[in-house]
């Protein structure tokens, strides 16, 4: 989607680390990490947040998913235990409206989230 960000890094347009890549979806660091491993998992077909993913209903909300246990493992974060955060929405603190899961882990997480 034109003016998507994370369509512009899909894209290579914006740079970013990636870190895995499946044939329907990227991994790559956040540029302001809350953890050791914060990595944002993302579809490569615009989908505006987690609701509209899930609504799409076509196994991409799984591959998602998937990616996201393989950059825990790959981050080495997998036994000790991450967290995985869809933002959706204004007042959940969504500010980039290209559904992503953030991938946290490596430190002790506190709950409830903020
Ligand atoms: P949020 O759930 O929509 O608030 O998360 C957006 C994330 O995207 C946030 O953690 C930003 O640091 C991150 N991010 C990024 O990794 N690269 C960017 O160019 C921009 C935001 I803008």
């Amino acid at each position: 989607m034109k003016d998507c960000l994370f369509c512009k890094i899909v894209a290579k347009e914006i740079p970013a680390e990636i870190v895995y890549e499946t044939g329907r979806t990227l991994a790559f660091r956040d540029i302001d990490p809350k953890a050791p491993t914060h990595v944002l998992v993302i579809p490569k077909e615009h989908h505006a947040d987690a609701a509209a993913l899930a609504e799409a209903d076509d196994g991409l909300t799984d591959e998602v998913l998937k990616t996201a246990h393989a950059v825990a493992v790959l981050d080495q974060v997998a036994e000790s235990g991450y967290r995985v955060v869809f933002n959706t929405g204004p007042a959940a603190g969504q500010t980039v409206f290209h559904t992503h899961a953030h991938v946290l882990g490596g430190r002790d997480l506190t709950w409830p989230p903020g």
